[in-house]
């Protein structure tokens, strides 16, 4: 490619490269060149969100020169690429990551402070890119960190929603959702007006003969909408590679018609027409762990999905290979079922427009795609209705019947005489009306099925894909533990420490292999260290009791316990649990005397998490937490004892300052239900301890940090069942502690009792399915131990210290490490 460029050319282009900025007053030039002509600003109107700019848009030009190299290598080596395809990317803030991850902060922090600026201040402006709602879109973050940190060829596909996740205001005690308009300025991302995709919806197929006398379909009709792309450069931790995150926008497709329209006097319904195609890509739905099946949603899916995948393909073709060689070009990853058109998708461009057979194709398109499942929960499992399938996508179904038919075929082969088999294991759900199973066609159309740790693996290949473990065998299916960056997670959120371990282990290449903390370990008898460690903690607590003085106005001891659960509010993260812990721990605060008082241990109660708009349950457990701490916050009684706090508007921003200041954290869904949880690696990391039941990675972190220093309670996942039987056919008696809990709620201790009573009759009349009750006495108890451990600080900074060395394993470098060479077959580029 090079050498079709004549000399003279090449040296003008060589010679003239921007190189970036390499020290403080060449960085400081650039700051200042963005701020007089990119933003027409000078030194008198300079405010700190134009300093943002400007310092975001200098790394930006930095991190594309990277980008451009990084891609031209791929492109040189023909290397094989993994394609990560999901509809979130949680990834917050961008500018303290890229000066972390290229080594650029300290330069950006004296230039700007030459320049009048302090660096806290100028991060703090940036908004979050908030595509996601929890763990899902935030595990996807971490993975384009670790996959650009380890070297790997790795694109991201999503969508650039104009609007991300709601943001949460309180108003008397409610949840009020305010939309996110995040995109007002986004100096992070680059428009490819050039690179845009034509996307076709409706219409019906006509079948016709070729020259040759075969069968073809013809997908025609309908309506199109153009995808265009937008670009996001991710930079890896101390390394060139720099990958891309492409995320699409939807546009009206300019084609004949609208002008036709507009020159015929229509334009009201020609913009009209434009709004339309815009709302595609409008709104990130809000829900988590739960499908809703609305058709818009099935529209941003295929959108998404042909425009990445027309994307890949046309990369593909241009290195001229055969088409059986696709699989090794090419890994696609689907990040839960969202994805799962993208299986149709291929097989339809590979035997309607490219002309293979039937087989060949489909050989093609599962050694192609992986898919990682993320829930057993029977409501988040997506289904959509044949019909509007047949209405949206009316080739895409004639596809998935083949698929399905084939499918069946080879398993009506293998178990002759298993009709029920047939029906349990369809593709198509004969049910009124008759549903497409994403699951099933995402199994069915990969190599690969995944669960996020061990214990979720586990019960996905014995519950709800038991039958197709029996079909595929167990080869198919397989555990990759999440992971989290410990970039993001330890290194920006946590400086203090980072700089401390780094002290103790060499230097920060532990971020690069995260099991190097081990290191730590032979220090925990150092009281020095001990002692360093625990104002680190400290001064965090401080920093997070500021922001609830700014926010809240509510003063919060910072030598107490802080106690914190921050998550999406669902009825399995049982949330109820911990805020009747937290009542019951006021009414015997108030039972006390006062000798009794003073030996109590002081906490404060710190909740934190979005409800899904429409989740009315998960609104009054808000409701219900908001309320309490107006109670208990000013009861002169409690004082110190006990603060309730509630965080509003929880996001990755704000993660990155609640989680290095807590003491415990809670990680207790109904055991069985969390598939890993992400969060519980990022407390124990930051030097916080857990409490937990035996679900998802608790299990994991157990193992590795001991069980000594981890604080376990509640059924374990084999009983559930069991016991759910119990309660709808058995007696069921509400445990005593919570009984007194209950009273209180009913006698409007806490405002007006109706407003709860769906919270306390879940629980005590309608069958208890998240077993609150029985695991009730079981909470109270081990929070009483942690009472009692927290109040002996040497041990307890000891199990902190002892934990955090045992953490190695949770890195997502590890994770992607796994995907790589058991799922995608690929290879680290070498830099
Ligand atoms: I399905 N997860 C999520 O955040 N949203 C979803 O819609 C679905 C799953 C989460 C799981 O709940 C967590 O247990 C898990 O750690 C995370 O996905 C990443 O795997």
């Amino acid at each position: 490619v090079e050498a079709s460029i004549p000399e003279p050319q090449r040296e003008a282009w060589t010679k003239n490269q921007f190189d970036g900025f390499k020290n403080k007053d060449e960085f400081e030039k650039e700051v200042v060149r963005h701020v007089e002509t990119t933003l027409a600003r000078s030194m008198f109107n300079c405010d700190d969100v134009a300093a943002y700019s400007a310092t975001a848009l200098a790394f930006r030009d930095r991190l594309i020169k990277d980008w451009n190299k990084t891609q031209q290598r791929q492109t040189f080596t023909d290397s094989k690429r993994i394609y990560y395809l999901s509809l979130e990317f949680l990834m917050g803030r961008a500018l303290d990551n890229a000066m972390l991850n290229v080594k650029g902060k300290d330069i950006a922090k004296s230039a700007l402070d030459e320049l009048g600026f302090r660096i806290e201040d100028i991060i703090g402006q940036e908004n979050d890119a908030a595509l996601g709602n929890g763990g899902l879109g935030r595990l996807a973050a971490c993975f384009l960190d670790s996959m650009a940190s380890l070297n790997y060829p790795a694109w991201g596909y999503g969508l650039r929603y104009r609007y991300g996740i709601f943001k949460q205001e309180i108003i008397d005690g409610y949840q009020v959702e305010v939309p996110d308009y995040w995109l007002d300025f986004n100096p992070w991302e680059f428009p490819r007006h050039d690179v845009t995709v034509d996307i076709q919806f409706y219409g019906h197929v006509r079948k016709s003969q070729d020259a040759n006398g075969k069968t073809v379909a013809n997908w025609e009709g309908g309506e199109t909408v153009t995808a265009v792309a937008y670009d996001m450069p991710i930079p890896g931790y101390d390394t060139p590679s720099t990958n891309n995150l492409r995320l699409w926008s939807s546009k009206a497709a300019s084609g004949e018609f609208d002008f036709q329209k507009f020159n015929s006097g229509e334009y009201e319904s020609s913009v009209a027409d434009q709004q339309r195609a815009e709302t595609i890509s409008a709104v990130l739905y809000p829900n988590d762990n739960l499908d809703r099946g609305k058709e818009l949603r099935l529209k941003q899916q295929y959108f998404w999905v042909a425009a990445s995948l027309y994307d890949i393909v046309r990369r593909f073709k241009k290195s001229k290979r055969a088409w059986r060689e696709f699989p090794d070009q090419v890994a696609i990853q689907l990040n839960d079922t969202h994805p799962t058109l993208a299986v149709v998708e291929l097989q339809r461009i590979l035997i309607d427009k490219e002309g293979l057979e039937w087989d060949e194709a489909w050989a093609i398109v599962t050694a192609t795609f992986g898919y990682t499942n993320h829930t057993v929960l029977p409501e988040a499992l997506e289904k959509w209705p044949v019909g509007l399938f047949q209405h949206l996508l009316p080739r895409h179904l004639q596809i998935i019947y083949d698929i399905n038919l084939f499918f069946l075929q080879s398993v009506e082969k293998r178990f002759p005489d298993d009709r029920d088999m047939l029906s349990r294991v369809s593709i198509i759900e004969e049910s009124q009306p008759k549903m497409v199973r994403m699951a099933y066609l995402a199994i069915v159309g990969s190599h690969k099925v995944n669960g996020v740790a061990e214990l979720h693996s586990d019960l996905i290949q014995t519950t709800i894909f038991k039958d197709f473990v029996k079909i595929y065998g167990a080869d198919k299916f397989t555990n990759v533990t999440n992971g989290i960056t410990p970039r993001r997670w330890l290194h920006q959120a946590n400086p203090r420490l980072s700089e401390l371990i780094a002290s103790k282990t060499g230097g920060y290449d532990y971020l690069k292999d995260l099991t190097t903390l081990n290191k730590l370990e032979q220090y925990v008898d150092d009281k020095a260290f001990r002692k360093e460690w625990a104002e680190i903690k400290y001064a965090n607590k401080v920093r997070l009791a500021k922001y609830i003085k700014s926010t809240l106005d509510i003063t919060v001891n910072p030598a107490a316990l802080f106690d914190v659960q921050v998550k999406r509010i669902h009825e399995y993260k049982r949330q109820q649990l911990n805020i009747f812990g937290v009542i019951y721990r006021y009414l015997q605060i108030k039972e006390m005397s006062a000798e009794e008082r003073k030996k109590q241990a002081p906490r404060v109660s710190i909740f934190g998490g979005k409800a899904a708009p429409g989740y009315w349950m998960a609104k009054q457990i808000i409701h219900l937490i908001n309320n309490v701490g107006s109670v208990v916050n000013k009861d002169p009684d409690v004082g110190d004892l006990l603060k309730v706090i509630f965080l509003e508007d929880y996001n990755v921003s704000k993660a990155e300052i609640i989680i290095p200041a807590s003491d415990l954290s809670e990680h207790i869904s109904t055991a069985g239900t969390e598939a890993s949880g992400t969060s519980n690696m990022k407390f124990v990391l930051n030097g916080g301890l857990i409490i937990g039941t035996c679900d998802g990675a608790n299990i994991e972190i157990t193992r590795e940090i001991g069980q000594e220093n981890i604080f376990l309670f509640g059924t374990l996942s084999e009983d559930v069942e069991d016991l759910r039987h119990n309660h709808t056919y058995g007696k069921h008696a509400v445990d005593s502690g919570l009984q007194k809990v209950f009273d209180a709620i009913t006698s409007g201790k806490f405002g007006d009792a109706n407003d709860f009573g769906a919270l306390v009759s879940a629980v005590r009349d309608h069958g208890d399915y998240y077993l609150v009750s029985d695991d009730f006495q079981s909470y109270i108890d081990t929070q009483k131990m942690v009472d009692e451990e927290y109040k002996n600080q040497e041990e307890w900074v000891s199990k902190c210290i002892r934990s955090v060395a045992r953490m190695g394993f949770f890195s997502s470098d590890r994770c992607i490490n796994e995907y790589a060479e058991e799922i995608w077959n690929i290879e680290p580029l070498a830099v």
